[in-house]
């Protein structure tokens, strides 16, 4: 489309422009003629367009992308079909407090309400699972509500934005100035606040510090660790939030996620002190809701989050901070720590407790043992590779054994959605070419979203995913075989060849039946250059670090007699 000289562009040129002017580097998208004029409008902008094989990966490339660097991620869809496909994306957001704009196509204003060709109501179908939900009506009005959707995206607890661009909007010229760039806007802690912070640490015999949520960056770690050594204080990590902290620092004190440590959790039951710092305590973390009593906390409850109201939503709080962990974190420097502290024995303690329970691979049946793999990987992966996973026990092994210490370097979807790890990979290798990318996937998992293997071909991105196959549904099949044991039903999967699947979409493929070929086969991927797959074959029987479903089964059916 030709550019008009008279100062008018159309709706589809000035909504890509506020997108230069806010700062964005990278689009994913699937393409759909429903917003033709937007996507035009990149032809001869300085974005990087990444197209995508299905909307589900193209968001969560989006996702991670605004959780790798807290702006937010954006992804274009188009009307109905591409929109729902997008919802898990949407939905990762929402749970994992990621900055997100999902821009979707929509029918021309005249015809709608009338059930248009893949029309959808987005304010009602994507109402409670974003911050804001919004159409765009008059192109005069898009800067105004683009800047808007960046700031509600950011602000605040960050979350997912969707904007709907009726198609006839988005061709309309009209004549209208940018907005302004934006800025996040940074939350800081009162005076007040942290002198009563101050006053309840000098008080704590045993306190600890929680790390989660998100607006964290690698200046509030770095902070947050400068505090946790001047206090002496154990610090933990939440679910699928375990980069916050440098896993071999002293006052690391462990992973609270999904089979977490029991001296970890009985560590933090035994504390006077909690302080929470992002996160929400939510399912995963807190044990299913078993570690701290609910509404009034045994312990001194002190909650850090940058969502007014999730502050007192679930835990009261003794002391509620309405700040984010970056603004918070920074004024931990003003803290003096007490002469003496008397807790101090017990950090060391806690960071023993931790070193013990991931140095050495536990036993596993069959010729793999995954612990083994996941801790070379930890040994011998640059110290700025980026390691992505979706759901499933197979990624029991990476939280149990992988010691991450430094800030990004995890990204999972603490809402454990299935499909996320292949498109993360693509969408950080997008951002970071030079850092390698790992994915750790299961069989189950990887063919969620398998399909954008394809993308990191069509780019050139040569990650490396690494498929465990054990032929199952694994983590289901657990749940299984704990509730109704020997009756195993809709949990077996039939698995293709992933080395032949690499190859045929261009990429490199390796086959690993025994822990001692991983190493080779890795180093076989890296040299290949291309994209890559290795196809790790593990006992079905195998299902977490701890236990096996032999193990799982017999104890439900010895349980089931003895009562
Ligand atoms: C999108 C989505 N669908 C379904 C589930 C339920 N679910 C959780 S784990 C799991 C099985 C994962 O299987 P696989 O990837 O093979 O990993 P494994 O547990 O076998 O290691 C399922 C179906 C989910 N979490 N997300
Ligand atoms: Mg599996």
């Amino acid at each position: 489309m030709l550019r008009a000289n008279d100062g008018t562009r159309t709706g589809g040129e000035i909504l890509i422009d506020q997108l230069v002017i806010h700062g964005v580097q990278h689009v994913f998208c699937v393409p759909g003629e429903s917003y033709l004029a937007a996507l035009d409008a990149f032809y001869d902008r300085p974005i990087t367009l990444t197209v995508c094989r299905a909307e589900g990966g193209a968001t969560m490339m989006a996702e991670a992308v605004g959780k790798a660097t807290g702006r937010p991620g954006i992804v274009f869809c188009t009307r109905g079909p591409g929109a729902t496909n997008a919802s898990p994306g949407i939905h990762i957001a929402m749970q994992d407090s990621t900055p997100l704009i999902v821009f979707v196509g929509q029918v021309a204003r005249e015809m709608r309400e009338r059930e248009a060709f893949q029309e959808l109501d987005y304010k009602a179908v994507f109402g409670s699972m974003t911050k804001w939900a919004v159409e765009i009506d008059d192109p005069a009005r898009i800067p105004e509500i683009v800047s808007r959707a960046f700031y509600t995206a950011c602000n605040g607890r960050p979350g997912p934005v969707v904007i709907a661009l009726p198609e006839d909007m988005l061709v309309e010229r009209v004549a209208v100035p940018d907005a302004p760039s934006f800025e996040p806007v940074e939350m800081w802690p009162g005076l007040a606040d942290m002198a009563k912070l101050q006053k309840l640490l000098w008080a704590a015999k045993s306190p600890i510090v929680l790390a989660g949520g998100s607006r964290w960056s690698e200046a509030a770690c770095a902070a947050l660790q400068r505090f946790a050594e001047r206090f002496a204080v154990p610090v933990a990590t939440t679910f699928r939030r375990a980069h916050l902290f440098d896993a071999l620092h002293d006052c690391y004190a462990g992973d609270l996620g999904i089979g977490a440590n029991p001296k970890l959790v009985s560590r933090i039951k035994a504390a006077d002190v909690v302080l929470l710092i992002g996160g929400r305590m939510g399912e995963l973390p807190s044990q299913s809701y078993s570690l701290f009593d609910i509404p009034g906390v045994r312990q001194t409850f002190i909650h850090v989050h940058p969502g007014s109201e999730e502050l007192g939503r679930v835990y009261h709080p003794h002391l509620a901070i309405n700040a984010a962990p970056t603004g918070f974190c920074a004024a931990l420097e003003g803290l003096q720590p007490p002469n003496d502290i008397p807790w101090r024995a017990e950090t060391k303690a806690a960071h023993a407790d931790y070193v013990a329970w991931t140095e050495k691979a536990t036993p596993q049946p069959g010729p793999v043992n995954l612990g083994e793999i996941v801790i070379w990987l930890r040994e011998n992966l640059p110290p700025d590779a980026l390691i992505t996973n979706g759901a499933g026990n197979f990624s029991t092994w990476l939280h149990r054994f992988f010691r991450f210490r430094k800030f990004g370097q995890h990204v999972a979807p603490t809402s454990g959605s299935m499909g996320y790890g292949p498109p993360a990979a693509v969408g950080l290798k997008r951002l970071y070419p030079h850092r390698q990318v790992v994915c750790l996937a299961g069989d189950g998992d990887f063919l969620m979203n398998g399909q954008d293997f394809m993308t990191a071909v069509q780019y050139e991105l040569p990650l490396i995913v690494i498929i465990v196959d054990n032929g199952t549904y694994g983590t289901i099949r657990m749940h299984q075989e704990r509730e109704y044991p020997n009756r195993v039903i809709g949990t077996d999967l039939k698995n293709p060849d992933f080395v032949a699947y690499a190859k045929a979409f261009g990429g490199f493929g390796i086959l690993v039946e025994k822990t001692a070929d991983f190493m080779p086969a890795f180093r076989a991927c890296e040299k290949s250059g291309k994209p890559s797959i290795i196809h790790l074959k593990v006992d079905t029987n195998i299902s977490t670090p701890m236990l096996t479903l032999e193990t799982i089964r017999e104890k439900s059916l010895a349980s089931a007699k003895s009562s």
